[in-house]
């Protein structure tokens, strides 16, 4: 048994790639976290929106917390260990009726890293189901190396550079659905994806990508990390503040700084870039 995850669940997470759902916050508790947010976004919409997605956590205190939820934190070290800091977040949120989609992909492709060995918590803002487009994942499919994926650039594909691994058994994907406040694990090779948002309610899903332990080399970029628990001695690491208050101005710079990090590390030798 681990601090929050039962053994079968870690053995799931292991064996498929993923596990869900797992409950961190009620739903009246995720209620008022989306308020929060969406106050937030309303009074600060520059730093929230489809083109300013990456990070946010460094400027809404809401999503800081959410970042540094016990249960969060210690499912995640159920999974790597008591050791770990988190290197971005990403806020993936599909309007109603919208037809914006993420192909199929394992997140390691373009992160730079030394290895895929690292998990991503997916908390639900909002309710996440078929209907509304949660994400799908192909179980066990984190156990193959690194597919090749073709940059489509398409148009309604909200991942940077549209990237897609092709042929695809559909027939195996595992709708992942959560209630407001449910999130779910991945690994960094798992292959996933979600369709568009055909409902009348916004999804909302906070992606903390991802928790790393310290035997894991930003590569390709620079070495910026949140640390989060444990020891996390990283040679030529720049350690990122918590902001205090929305709008921190030392997180704020710390964000600017890490977002053209990762636009560098994401948008390597990519012939378009978005700005996702
Ligand atoms: O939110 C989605 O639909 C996709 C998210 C995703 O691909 C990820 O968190 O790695």
């Amino acid at each position: 048994m681990g601090k929050v995850l039962s053994d079968e669940q870690i053995h799931q997470y292991h064996e498929q790639g993923f596990v869900s759902p797992i409950d961190v916050i009620s739903e009246y508790e995720a209620g008022l976290y989306l308020q929060r947010f969406q106050e937030a976004e309303h009074n600060h919409p520059e730093m929230a929106h489809p083109h300013k997605r990456n990070n946010i956590h460094l400027s809404y205190k809401c999503l800081d917390e959410l970042a540094h939820h016990p249960v969060v934190l210690d499912a995640v070290e159920d999974i790597i260990g008591p050791d770990f800091a988190l290197w971005a977040t990403v806020l993936f949120c599909k309007e109603p009726s919208s037809p914006h989609y993420v192909s199929w992909h394992q997140d390691a492709t373009y992160m730079g890293m030394s290895s895929p060995a690292f998990v991503t918590p997916w908390l639900a803002l909002t309710s996440s189901n078929p209907a509304t487009g949660c994400m799908q994942m192909i179980p066990g499919s984190h156990l193959s190396e690194i597919f090749d994926h073709e940059d489509t650039y398409a148009e309604d594909n909200i991942l940077t550079r549209g990237q897609v691994v092709k042929n695809v058994d559909e027939t195996h994907a595992v709708d992942l659905i959560l209630k407001p406040g449910q999130m779910s694990l991945h690994h960094g090779k798992v292959v996933h994806g979600s369709r568009p948002n055909t409902s009348k309610s916004r999804r909302i899903g906070f992606a903390m990508q991802s928790f790393m332990p310290p035997n894991i080399k930003q590569l390709v970029g620079k070495n910026l990390w949140l640390n989060m628990r444990g020891t996390n001695v990283r040679e030529n690491s720049i350690a990122l503040h918590r902001p205090a208050h929305d709008l921190d101005p030392v997180a704020a710079s710390d964000r600017a700084l890490a977002d053209a990090n990762l636009d560098d590390i994401l948008y390597l030798g990519a012939t378009q870039k978005r700005g996702f």
